[in-house]
């Protein structure tokens, strides 16, 4: 059994220089996917607060974390984006299990699974088991998606689309930022009115729930797609961690076993007031079945 960061300290040290209304919180286990670290529109600002508030004992980087399909276009790797590194690193040594799941833009580190980067373990597909004796399947998800399935170059040219649209909304998002109004996801809202969009995600949805099902596991956790969602689908469970470029989603594992989905950029947006309500109450909890 690994041992428990949280149990090893006790409680949380005192005093965050930022978010002072924003209280620690410990959580067993913590995914996050879709970082796209090496692309303008990564925010890994938000991630690095977001995980500097949190701690957990398991820490799971589900796929997307580099995007080297980017990088091989133009390098883009500001300081932050170093200390996103560090900090994932730094939380391995310090007690959190770190497993890393490549995904299809960072299939370069598919080469090195079943090895270790310091105390992270690269793995194709992990089993996490709750707190309440749930078993979760833990995949990237781009083996379920139709479109990388069938045609590569496909994926390439929508993902030079999505790139666009990202670039919109992040100028999009500067005049908002100046007009004192929150951060709000253009390309999200875009996707979601798009209704081959819609159905997209439920075939994605569809496919990876009958994995869980041929693989006889509670439920399956996964990212890929962009979209954060945590559904309970007759007995089996739905979680897409989401991602680091527009919504700025984790998914969360209570002390418990309860799954909750946190919207960081929802709650502490760009214009984030400092006395605003903690973001840990304003997502929607998982509903435990009897
Ligand atoms: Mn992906």
């Amino acid at each position: 059994m690994v041992k428990s960061a949280i149990q090893e300290r006790g409680h949380f040290p005192r005093g965050h220089r930022m978010t002072a209304a924003i209280q620690r919180r410990a959580f067993r286990s913590i995914w996050i996917s879709d970082i796209h670290l090496g692309t303008r529109d990564c925010n890994a600002e938000f991630l690095l607060e977001f995980l500097r508030v949190t701690e957990c004992d398991f820490l799971y980087l589900v796929g997307d974390i580099v995007d080297g399909w980017q990088l091989r276009r133009s390098w883009f790797w500001p300081q932050a984006h170093n200390d996103l590194i560090q900090k994932l690193l730094r939380k391995g040594r310090k007690g959190t299990r770190v497993v890393y799941v490549p995904g299809n833009h960072d299939e370069f580190a598919r080469h090195f699974v079943g090895n270790c980067f310091g105390a992270v373990e690269v793995v194709d597909e992990a089993i996490h088991e709750t707190a309440d004796g749930r078993r979760l399947l833990v995949v990237h998800g781009d083996s379920f998606d139709g479109v990388m399935r069938c045609a590569r170059w496909l994926a390439v040219l929508g993902d030079r689309a999505y790139g666009l649209a990202l670039t919109v909304n992040r100028w999009f998002n500067q005049v908002r930022r100046r007009l004192g109004l929150p951060y709000w996801s253009l390309s999200a809202f875009l996707k979601l009115k798009v209704k081959n969009a819609v159905k997209y995600i439920g075939d994605y949805e569809a496919a990876l729930l009958e994995a869980a099902r041929l693989r006889r596991v509670d439920g399956i956790v996964c990212g890929h797609i962009h979209h954060a969602e945590l559904r309970q689908v007759g007995d089996r469970v739905y979680a897409n961690c989401g991602d680091w470029v527009e919504s700025c989603t984790a998914l969360v594992e209570h002390l418990d076993g309860r799954l909750e989905i946190i919207q960081w950029a929802a709650s502490v947006g760009l214009a984030a007031v400092p006395d605003a309500a903690e973001p840990w109450s304003a997502a929607p909890v998982e509903r435990v079945p009897a």
